[in-house]
């Protein structure tokens, strides 16, 4: 991937690339919905990543140049009052939270190309985000502070781009560790990371739809999760026990005491699997993963047809632990803990099973836990920036 991004680098800017930056996708093992409730994730950063090359300009501008959608894009450093459209708005997004919070703007060229799929909901515009700040941070001369970084990207994607995600997709993306997946307190943001167990793989399976108001009911269950909070008299639900949750929930409106047991149970099924992943046990890891997914179809209802066939089929085959969908939901990936040696007839399998119950060709890879937001290449003369 490497030698090709400075290869397009060269073919349209005429010249070396000073830096080549990469930052990942996500997956989350377990965890969901639960982040903007300041509980516990679990997420894993992907092989397939966002890929920035980057030139300094020595211009008040960022030209970027998209491989994967064949289009360019421009915007001022100096004035931020004409708001982007499309892809575009994420870079200029994060440019205008950067300037806001006191960060030093310097201009470059760019060139965009990634392997990660875009739309898929393994987190393709978070790692757009922290790519483009590491670009920054790099021309602008500041240290990189990855989760300082993921707080302004969220902040960007909330008040910029107007979706109210919850801190997860970017803190990973900027903080992922080879080989493992990252257990994130989203209240202090503290990582804790951890190896799968022994013997297992993470198999992707990409349904291929998504379907419409993924933000509107995104934002209308945080507002539900807030509601419940409310009633008993928190900030949010992290501070709410399952007893005293137990005691009243019957006062709740049937919806919102759904939406309150999802969250509740989600963040002790999340805390009891770095137990799992500590005592090496695939099958109640597995387990907790199926609950998880009931979880999120019932009660919390973010689903859809395609990850319900996705995951329960899965769920049903040898050598797999457990499944769920993964991410925000209505469409994109659903996960399966998979035993490594079942893990290639597993893949066939659950692809022919949805194609055959859908009509529809799912796109199917093993991934391990994947190093966040790096520097992949300098040019020489800037050796001593890294
Ligand atoms: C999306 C959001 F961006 C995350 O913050 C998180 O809430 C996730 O949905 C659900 O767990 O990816």
């Amino acid at each position: 991937m490497l030698e090709n991004v400075i290869a397009a680098f060269q073919k349209v800017y005429h010249c070396e690339p000073d830096f080549v930056l990469r930052s990942p996708g996500r997956v989350n093992l377990i965890g969901e919905h639960t982040d903007y409730n300041d509980g516990f994730v679990f997420p894993l950063a992907i092989k397939y990543a966002q890929w920035l090359a980057i030139r300094a300009n020595e211009k008040p501008e960022v030209k970027l140049h998209s491989v994967n959608l064949e289009t360019d894009g421009i915007f001022s450093l100096a004035d931020f009052s004409q708001k982007s459209e499309g892809w575009i708005r994420y870079p200029q997004g994060i440019a205008y939270t950067l300037s806001q919070n006191g960060y030093k703007l310097t201009g470059w060229d760019g060139l965009l190309m990634g392997d990660l799929p875009i739309g898929a909901g393994l987190s393709s515009s978070a790692a757009l985000e922290m790519v483009v700040a590491r670009a920054f941070s790099l021309l602008g001369g500041y240290s990189w502070d990855p989760k300082k970084m993921a707080l302004l990207a969220q902040k960007t994607e909330n008040q910029w781009v107007g979706m109210n995600c919850g801190i997860m997709d970017q803190l990973i993306s900027g903080c992922g560790e080879a080989g493992k997946a990252v257990l994130i307190d989203c209240r202090s943001l503290d990582l804790s990371s951890y190896m799968l167990p022994r013997g297992t793989v993470i198999v992707v399976m990409d349904t291929m739809v998504k379907h419409s108001l993924i933000s509107s009911a995104y934002n209308e269950r945080r507002e539900q999760c807030m509601e419940g909070a409310k009633f008993f008299k928190r900030q949010v639900l992290r501070d709410v026990s399952m007893d005293e949750f137990a005691d009243r929930k019957n006062q709740l409106s049937e919806v919102v005491m759904r939406r309150c047991q999802h969250v509740l149970s989600e963040n002790l099924r999340t805390l009891e699997a770095a137990k799992c992943m500590e005592a090496n046990d695939p099958k109640r890891l597995g387990w907790l993963m199926n609950e998880s997914h009931a979880s999120l179809q019932h009660d919390f209802e973010v689903s859809c047809e395609e990850l319900d066939i996705m995951a329960l089929e899965s769920q049903k085959l040898d050598g797999c632990f457990g499944a769920r969908m993964t991410g925000g939901g209505f469409g994109g990936c659903a996960i399966a803990l998979v035993a490594a040696d079942n893990a290639d007839h597993f893949q066939m399998q659950i692809s022919e099973i949805y194609e055959k119950r859908t009509g529809i060709k799912p796109n199917i890879f093993i991934t391990e836990g994947a190093q966040g937001t790096s520097v992949v290449f300098s040019n020489s003369k800037f050796d001593q920036t890294i």
